[in-house]
């Protein structure tokens, strides 16, 4: 019987045990609002003390979202459960200017913005308290996300003095997310949105997607895809598209949608979608009049039109400002924008494809209705792991230009590759269009209002998926963070926001962030030495964008081919954008202009973009351009494996899970990097005729071998269905 007993113990102690790794194992789910214990006695005595008492102003009841995530917070990170009190008890008080006891909200500055905060530490009757005071109920719910961050990264709060507001007002996601769930370049499973299930079914996928995106103030989200589907106005679809607003509304997220320029055709019944044909113009007043009787606060239209097939206002020889202005009417009288983008070319294309927007939106420059702005992509490409910025950028002085980032990682290593965005978004944010003089950086354009009545705005484009850690790869998430941080304030540091999402996702432990830190600082270039370094763009696999494919010669049109890029033959390689060839460095300020023009005022970063470079150029590193191609190329791999050696120290600093899961993941990246740099190094050696340098590993395999190898099904091919 004793012996029974025994066994059934040591079982039952098996079986508790492997269920408690179990349910402590990290999926990925949480995101950064994991809310692990405070691990530091210090730092959880003082929250501790401070957040026994909590008091919450009027309009903060029990199912107020704000006090909601405070609670469970608290009682995650502390293991408390703090009472709720009277002003005159509390260690940390909640509310708006207005709800707040008028003798603490005399000790704060003013919160002008809407969405603005301040937190506080003040004294009363010596006795020190912590105010958390927004404008709005928005502004309250955007400070208790930045107090629980605070804690999560484990901050003094005894001296708070913080006074926030967003730069930009219109922060928002794009997903590419069609009906039927395929995402276009998705890389973490399906779209989010369960269409069928819906209005009845709100998942809880939906409230935590809102969560994650106001602790970050991200606060707004375009459903569907850019290469939209007409459906989606229709009254099956708008119904669903209200459930998801409803729920998305009291973390401040608003809904906008894709909208396909035919749809009066497709959906109306109509025989033209001539922007200038009055029963066109009618058929979308009456269409968005209907749309807010379901969404009172819907925020506009996102158009992808005359780009890549879709169709436009070309289509009846009028031009994208009228068709802009057509949705702009109809929009206006219920505060409703659009957001018109720049990403366009035709299938005609010209000499050279980064210049087709700004030769057809210049023009356009203060033509464009007052809630209308230009959404308008970091680069003149295609999200490439590095572009010069966008010329336009510094063009439309009358116009409200909105900045489009790709978050998903299409062109930079779908879900396999650990590539940290932030450096990418600084570098473009921080570029000196000179357009007013210098100074006048990328982000100071996105910030100003040309006009009283302009909007201004930022979007990304979005990584999420079903898979159970959202992005991915655990480090995916770090872009959707850094973006919504830097789309809040575009001055933040990518390595203070690396900082914080470590912290936040895995651990405080120095001896993990710091090091990590470097490594996904480091990450944008190592994927563009083992990509496309020196300016090199476009020369991935052609339709899936997987891998490399610097030989793709045959498309549907040239400019979907590598060669059109990368140009290289016996004398050289590079486009040349430069006054002797396209001139696309005319389409910049004439100091940035300059600068780009001359191979030997070009950054080395840039100088095949602009420039059809010999082989045997000497680069300011003294090395010919190829042994500087070959270096980056050795360089972006051997970087790899710094990432790897790190990593694999890490076992034990964060959950096992999470670390198997990068692991895993780094390997495969090795392998394409490695893939990648040979595919190129030997390719471009057909034409430079030069070795590749003593000392450097050779290449495992012919040119041919990967030239022949096949992905079938990458991920991540749409459409608009
Ligand atoms: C490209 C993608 C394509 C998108 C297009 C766009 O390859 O799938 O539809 O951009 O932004 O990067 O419209």
């Amino acid at each position: 019987m004793r012996k029974q007993f025994r066994v059934f113990g040591l079982l039952a102690f098996v079986w508790m045990f492997t269920w408690a790794n179990h349910c402590f194992a990290d999926d990925g789910y949480k995101l950064w609002l994991s809310y692990a214990k405070i691990s530091d006695r210090a730092f959880a005595a003082q929250y501790n003390q401070q957040l026994k008492q909590i008091y919450f102003a009027e309009g903060i009841g029990s199912n107020n979202v704000a006090r909601i995530e405070l609670m469970k917070g608290v009682a995650a990170m502390l293991q408390l459960t703090p009472q709720v009190t009277k002003p005159g008890d509390a260690g940390l008080l909640i509310g708006t200017q207005k709800t707040l006891p008028a003798s603490v909200i005399k000790t704060l500055p003013a919160v002008t913005h809407d969405e603005g905060y301040v937190i506080k530490t003040i004294t009363t009757n010596n006795h020190k308290q912590v105010v958390i005071a927004g404008k709005t109920q928005t502004g309250v719910l955007y400070g208790v996300f930045n107090f629980l961050r605070l804690l999560q990264t484990q901050q003094p709060i005894s001296t708070l003095n913080i006074n926030e507001y967003p730069r930009l007002e219109r922060r928002v996601l794009n997903h590419w997310d069609n009906l039927n769930r395929t995402v276009e370049r998705g890389y973490a499973g399906a779209s989010i949105w369960n269409w069928h299930k819906l209005p009845g079914y709100i998942e809880q996928q939906y409230i935590d997607y809102a969560r994650a995106n106001a602790s970050i103030g991200i606060n707004g989200t375009v459903l569907n895809n850019v290469n939209a589907n007409a459906l989606m106005l229709s009254p099956e679809y708008l119904v669903k598209v209200k459930a998801l607003a409803d729920a998305f509304r009291p973390y401040g997220i608003r809904v906008y949608l894709s909208v396909k320029f035919s749809s009066p055709i497709e959906v109306g019944k109509l025989k033209t979608a001539d922007p200038l044909n009055s029963e066109v113009r009618q058929w979308w007043k009456d269409k968005v009049d209907e749309i807010y009787k379901y969404v009172p606060d819907f925020g506009g239209f996102l158009v992808k039109a005359n780009s890549e097939g879709q169709p436009g206002p070309q289509a009846y020889g009028r031009n994208h400002a009228d068709g802009a202005n057509m949705m702009a009417e109809a929009l206006a009288p219920h505060n409703g924008i659009v957001m018109w983008r720049a990403f366009v070319y035709d299938s005609n294309p010209l000499n050279d494809r980064a210049k087709q927007a700004y030769d057809e939106f210049k023009p356009l420059d203060g033509k464009f209705a007052d809630n209308v702005i230009v959404q308008v992509k970091n680069g003149a490409i295609d999200f490439q792991p590095r572009e010069p910025f966008h010329p336009l950028f510094g063009a439309m002085k009358k116009t409200p230009l909105m900045m489009e980032f790709q978050i998903t990682q299409e062109y930079t290593g779908f879900s396999t590759h650990l590539f940290y965005e932030g450096p990418l978004f600084k570098e473009v944010l921080g570029a000196d269009t000179y357009a007013e003089g210098k100074g006048t950086t990328v982000a100071k354009v996105i910030e100003k209002k040309p006009h009283s009545k302009a909007v201004t705005g930022i979007a990304g484009v979005s990584n999420i998926g079903t898979d159970r850690n959202w992005c991915g790869h655990p480090f995916a998430q770090s872009n959707w963070y850094a973006f919504g941080r830097m789309a809040w304030n575009p001055e933040q540091s990518s390595a203070q926001i690396a900082d914080d999402w470590l912290r936040m996702t895995f651990t405080n432990n120095k001896s993990f962030v710091q090091p990590m830190v470097q490594q996904m600082l480091q990450s944008r270039e190592n994927t563009v030495n083992y990509m496309t370094p020196l300016g090199l763009h476009h020369i991935m696999g052609i339709n899936t964008h997987y891998g490399p494919g610097p030989w793709v010669n045959k498309a549907e049109r040239p400019d979907w081919t590598s060669v059109h890029y990368h140009k290289a033959d016996s004398l050289g390689i590079g486009f040349d954008r430069s006054s002797t060839g396209s001139k696309a460095t005319s389409q910049y300020a004439p100091q940035v202009q300059q600068m780009f023009d001359n191979p030997a005022t070009c950054p080395d970063s840039n100088l095949l973009w602009f420039h059809h470079v010999s082989w045997t150029y000497k680069m300011r590193s003294g090395k010919t351009l190829w042994f500087e191609l070959v270096h980056h190329y050795y360089e972006g791999v051997d970087s790899v494996r710094r990432l790897q050696t790190v990593w694999n120290g890490m076992q034990g600093k964060v959950d096992q899970e999470q670390f198997n899961s990068v692991k895993q993941l780094i390997a495969i990246q090795l392998q394409e990097a490695i893939r990648w740099r040979d595919a190129c190094v030997l390719y471009f050696q057909t034409f430079s005729k030069q070795p590749i340098p003593a000392g450097y590993e050779k290449p495992a395999h012919p040119l041919s071998y990967y030239r022949d190898q096949q992905f079938h099904f990458a991920p991540g091919i749409g459409g608009n269905i």
